[in-house]
């Protein structure tokens, strides 16, 4: 070893102690130094270079700090190691023992592989002899492979343990954050934010801790997300200059994000050259309004040269957009396209438009027809890098919704689908409502009938091309990210699901629990993790069971969206209605009698939920508008459905508050504290939720339970 290359490896050895002050005082989540136990106790090679490769090198080193093992970076002299990441292509390397293994892993590819390419974010982990060993073709595959490995734990070192090639299903896997840089009046800092302040902006300011955001970008790397949006979709006149006067701002975050592999986006108003630029119009179609978006873009990309693009949220709820011009969505969103092609951006365009002044005295107007209305008929005028970004269900991220039509209806266009981490509807992160599950579900139904291609599929799109996967991110500056301790598995469990949709997501639970709660450090891990899963598992039919019934939705509080408010949103502008009456609930999309919105999908789908024979009963109410007396095909009538899984929902929140209690001593003490607190809020809500829903229902219907029970 030569003088420079000892230097080296002592920085290696000892940089970053976890103790150093500028680490950040937040819960580790599911990367806690003690996760890390297995890998740093190793001798690690890593070898090749770029930012991400020194990425995976500081990370190595900090684990083997901590846990006695070695790492070297692409030494000159032969050594003796128990695991190596390498990059294909890099430089031959003089050691033996490491050239063997390498030439290990080529023909292990070679066998499982389909020509050996791992793409830009994949990699293989394969085992020669005594040595685990890691290949990608890019950097960003070593590091999707050291947090592989970090999730196997003692599993990655098994002799026995066969090749794996792994590569994302989707290529995008993003998070919009909708984080305002000054305090909304009504919205406050973060919107529809449960768990604190913004990580990136504090009272009209960047918050400056960049400290946090890089752990959060290391948490996001290790779940697999690769894509944030920094500001929310409504952009007012502070947020609006993050693409001008604030660009630095921006800049930063985005400089502190690359080592993790993940692009910064950001949402823009469409009237930015008004506003912005002091143009008299903003109409995508005028030749000074296309230039100032190219220059401006030009500057994007001169301060961030991997910015990602532009996320926008046009005439919609008040944002300006198109239409004052009388232009259409495509003819804005090529606009923004056209800025951002030749740099390499995309245009994230919502799909999320309605009428929000719609007339409750009118049954025509449907806003569940509404994303499709405006966006199918434009399938095929999107520019290719135009990705139109749809919300998984046709309203809002309801508790139970109908997959989107729109995401079957525009095969000439790339689409991603947005999901919502922050539990807007779902309990705002006081309630333990764990959404892979849900997520799955929709991930996995398939628009065109059982044997066609599924939602994923067509977020992943022909080779790779389609838009990805998207979703509203839960985080704030709370001690916990997520307010919620719970709530964080949401997050990890979006990543996940994001790389690989098909993974069952009781299993990804499973891995979120052995790295959060890490079973070498945990006095009875069995108990933990059986009580996590009796808890998590089947959270979210428990939140469905004692909120709106049958996919009906909303009967939420009007404005913060929490608590029951069944009747809160029946004569608003808003377009969610129940339509309750004596007789019946819910109500007709068919084409026979109703709204017609059935017809927005393939006719498999069109078929099933336009009968009220085989339309499931999750959905019925959002489909028919039925007597209370209806016979589910469960075999009970509607009125007693309610009742029924109101009372199960709470006796179920209950048993969650009594197994939680069983962990007391077992973990660590505030992530117990915080939980105990947040389910004690959880039975009382619950109960709320049920008394309300069941004595509207009761008072309406005039119908009893069955069963005897305390209606009021
Ligand atoms: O669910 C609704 C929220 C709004 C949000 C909107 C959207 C950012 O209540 O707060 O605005 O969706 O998705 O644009």
């Amino acid at each position: 070893m030569n003088a420079e290359e000892s230097v080296h490896l002592e920085q290696l050895m000892f940089v970053d102690d976890p103790m150093e002050t500028n680490e950040p005082r937040v819960h580790a989540a599911w990367l806690p130094p003690e996760a890390f136990r297995s890998l740093g106790a190793r001798r690690v090679l890593v070898h090749g270079d770029g930012l991400l490769v020194d990425t995976v090198l500081h990370e190595v080193a900090r684990a083997c700090a901590r846990y006695g093992g070695r790492v070297w970076h692409s030494p000159s002299w032969d050594v003796d190691v128990d695991l190596v990441f390498a990059l294909r292509g890099a430089d031959e390397l003089p050691s033996s023992a490491v050239r063997a293994a390498l030439s290990a892993g080529e023909s292990a590819l070679a066998e499982i592989g389909d020509g050996g390419s791992l793409g830009d974010e994949g990699f293989l982990l394969a085992r020669d002899g005594d040595v685990t060993v890691v290949l990608a073709d890019a950097p960003a595959g070593l590091l999707y492979g050291l947090f592989h490995v970090v999730r196997l734990c003692a599993a990655a070192f098994d002799s026995e343990r066969p090749p794996e090639r792994h590569r994302p299903a989707l290529r995008r896997r993003m998070l919009d954050h909708w984080d305002n840089v000054a305090v909304h009046p009504v919205m406050g800092q973060v919107e529809r934010g449960y768990a604190g302040g913004s990580i990136f902006w504090r009272d009209g300011r960047p918050c400056g801790d960049l400290a946090r955001i890089r752990e959060y970008g290391r948490l996001l790397a290790a779940s697999g997300v690769n894509a944030i949006s920094v500001n929310n979709v409504n952009v007012a006149r502070t947020e609006a200059l993050l693409l001008t006067d604030r660009l630095g701002d921006v800049a930063e975050i985005a400089d502190v994000l690359r080592p993790y592999h993940i692009r910064v986006h950001l949402s823009v108003t469409f009237a930015a050259p008004v506003v912005l630029g002091g143009l008299s119009t903003a109409d995508p179609l005028d030749e000074g309004v296309r230039a100032w978006w190219a220059a401006t873009t030009r500057t994007v990309y001169d301060r961030i040269p991997d910015f990602g693009g532009y996320v926008v949220k046009a005439d919609s709820e008040g944002q300006p957009g198109p239409f004052t011009y009388g232009r259409d969505h495509a003819d804005g969103a090529n606009m923004l396209a056209e800025a951002l092609a030749p740099l390499g951006g995309v245009v994230h365009w919502r799909a999320f438009v309605y009428n929000h002044h719609q007339d409750w005295r009118d049954r025509s107007t449907d806003r569940a027809r509404a994303a499709y209305d405006h966006f199918a008929p434009l399938d095929g005028r999107f520019r290719t890098n135009v990705v139109v970004q749809v919300k998984f269900g046709p309203v809002d991220f309801q508790t139970r919704e109908p997959v989107s039509p729109v995401i079957a209806a525009m095969p000439a266009t790339r689409v991603a689908v947005e999901l919502q981490v922050t539990q807007e509807y779902t309990g705002q992160q006081r309630h333990v409502c764990h959404l892979g599950p849900w997520w799955s579900e929709v991930l996995r139904f398939a628009p065109w009938g059982p044997d066609g291609r599924a939602v994923a599929d067509v977020a992943a799109g022909e080779s790779g091309a389609g838009g990805g996967l998207v979703a509203v991110a839960n985080v704030g500056d709370d001690l916990f990210w997520t307010g919620h301790p719970l709530a964080q598995a949401n997050l990890y469990t979006f990543g996940r699901l994001a790389w690989d949709p098909r993974r069952d997501p009781t299993a990804v639970l499973d891995e979120w629990i052995t790295l959060t709660f890490p079973p070498s450090a945990t006095a009875d891990p069995d108990l933990v993790r059986r009580t996590l899963h009796e808890i998590m598992d089947d959270s979210w039919r428990t939140y469905e069971r004692y909120t709106a019934p049958l996919g009906v939705g909303f009967m939420v509080n009007p404005g913060d969206h929490y608590g029951p408010g069944v009747d809160g949103y029946e004569y608003t502008r808003w377009g969610t209605y129940h339509f309750a009456d004596r007789d019946g609930v819910g109500v007709d999309r068919t084409r026979a009698s109703g709204t017609g919105f059935t017809g927005q999908y393939p006719p498999y789908w069109a078929e099933v939920y336009e009968s009220l024979e085989t339309c499931p009963d999750e959905l019925l109410l959002f489909f028919h508008h039925v007597p209370y007396g209806h016979v589910l095909h469960s075999g009970s009538t509607v009125i007693q459905h309610i009742y029924d899984t109101h009372f199960a929902g709470v006796e179920e929140v209950t048993a969650m508050r009594r197994r939680w209690r069983t962990l007391n001593g077992m973990i660590d003490p505030a992530v117990y504290e915080r939980v105990a607190e947040r389910l004690d809020e959880q039975v009382r809500c619950a109960t709320e939720w049920r008394d309300q829903i069941n004595t509207y229902f009761y008072r309406k219907s005039g119908v009893p339970d069955e069963r005897g029970r305390d209606i009021y």
